[in-house]
């Protein structure tokens, strides 16, 4: 029962009305027989005027508290309308989000289950699971799937997918789909969005009840580094068109191949996966973007982890806000002839630093092929494949 309720239908009564039952119901108590103030007029008489006088402030207090409630209701909505319109608002940001839209993550509510009983003193010890923002840092053996699952599973929640697959990076969408069919989000809805020019070479792939794949033709490009970079305005135009019917999106890279459980543990308002080649090091030597000219600059002393450009996901309005930034920022650098050193990689990093995210996720969940397995990653969920870049890309 929420705090709301009112099971008896008892409503209690306004301020003012409160006032005049004092005065009914104990007038002996605090009115003399004769009040000298009044010429000795008789108790009954005074006691008309106190209750048409209480009447009056009653009427006066309610009038004002009236007026108190309008006002509260106007800065509301001010309030709101100040807000759409931030989220609204194209003009490109230094620090792109002035304010975080409030979480409107699910409730979830716990059927009956048995699981192994949770303890805060045994667990993960090798590695950090929490950022010093209290995000939790998602690895192996800090949550329980089936128990993640039944929580998420009566809400009957959707996840959008994009992934582009430009010129011959269409080889890898087989092994990304098949993959993403045993692996990502099995059992839930997803929604599969193919961005390509070569929509008649896409692969056949069964996807279960549920799940689908929508494919997107967009232009060819010469120059691998747009095709990156490009994708932030699609992504952008995709969660406008879809006017919130999925809950969940991510942004995924097609040279990739899902190894192991991907799924509702993932999911939060912002979330962003730490590469796998550098966290290890020291933020002065993290790869982020070191000119000033760049809207994707970050100083030596800035900076958390190094994020992927390669997979980062949330709540639509969350990533639909990062990605029109770190488009619009990647635009303002075109426009004064700069190029963030990794594209959008670089200006999503930029705007992860402002812009905490939520939930992050450890390398397991962006591996690379060539890389051997470190000791703390236990399981490799998402890796990318080992690729030829000369041959791959339309420029080396
Ligand atoms: C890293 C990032 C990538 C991006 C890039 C810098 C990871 C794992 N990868 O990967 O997300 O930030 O640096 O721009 O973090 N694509 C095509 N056709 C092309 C070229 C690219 O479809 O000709 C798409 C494709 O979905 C690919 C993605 O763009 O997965 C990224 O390109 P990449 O994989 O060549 O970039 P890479 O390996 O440098």
């Amino acid at each position: 029962m929420g705090v709301f309720d009112n099971p008896g239908g008892f409503l209690p009564e306004p301020l003012g009305v409160e006032v005049l039952h004092e005065w009914q119901l104990r007038p002996a108590d605090v009115l003399p027989l004769q009040d000298p103030l009044y010429g000795g007029a008789p108790v009954e008489e005074r006691l008309s005027e106190m209750r048409v006088m209480t009447g009056k402030t009653a009427t006066a207090t309610l009038i004002l508290l009236s007026f108190l409630l309008l006002g509260v209701l106007y800065c509301y909505q001010n309030y709101r309308v100040f807000v759409s319109f931030e989220l609204n608002d194209s003009r490109p940001k230094d620090r792109a989000a002035d304010f975080l839209p409030l979480s409107d993550e699910f409730h979830l509510e716990a059927e009956h289950l048995q699981y192994k009983q949770p303890s805060i003193l045994q667990g993960r010890t090798d590695v950090v699971t929490v950022t010093p923002w209290l995000a939790p840092v998602v690895w192996d053996g800090t949550f329980d799937p089936v128990l993640l699952d039944s929580l998420y599973r009566p809400r009957n929640i959707s996840v959008a997918i994009t992934v582009f697959a430009v010129g011959k990076y269409i080889r890898f969408l087989e092994d990304f789909l098949q993959t993403a069919e045993q692996h990502f989000f099995v059992g839930f809805n997803v929604h599969v969005y193919v961005f390509t020019d070569r929509p008649n070479e896409l692969p056949r792939v069964h996807m279960a009840a549920g799940r689908q794949v929508t494919v997107r033709s967009v232009p060819s490009s010469q120059r691998w580094q747009e095709i990156s970079a490009h994708r932030m305005e699609l992504i952008q135009t995709l969660i406008e068109e879809l006017n919130n019917q999925k809950d969940y999106i991510f942004c995924l890279d097609v040279d990739s191949r899902f190894h192991g459980r991907w799924g509702t543990e993932s999911l939060g308002r912002l979330v962003a996966v730490i590469h796998p080649g550098y966290y290890r090091n020291r933020r002065s030597q993290l790869p982020y973007e070191r000119r000033q000219e760049s809207r994707a600059f970050l100083a030596p002393e800035d900076g958390d982890f190094y994020y992927c450009g390669g997979a980062f996901g949330g709540r639509l309005q969350e990533v639909h806000l990062m990605a029109k930034t770190c488009r619009l920022n990647f635009e303002e650098d075109a426009r004064g002839g700069i190029e963030a050193a990794w594209q959008e990689e670089s200006h999503l990093n930029r705007y992860l630093w402002f812009n905490k995210p939520s939930k992050v996720l450890s390398p397991e969940y962006l591996w690379q092929d060539f890389k051997s397995r470190e000791p703390e990653i236990h399981l490799i969920r998402f890796s990318g494949v080992v690729k030829n870049y000369a041959e791959i890309r339309p420029n080396a």
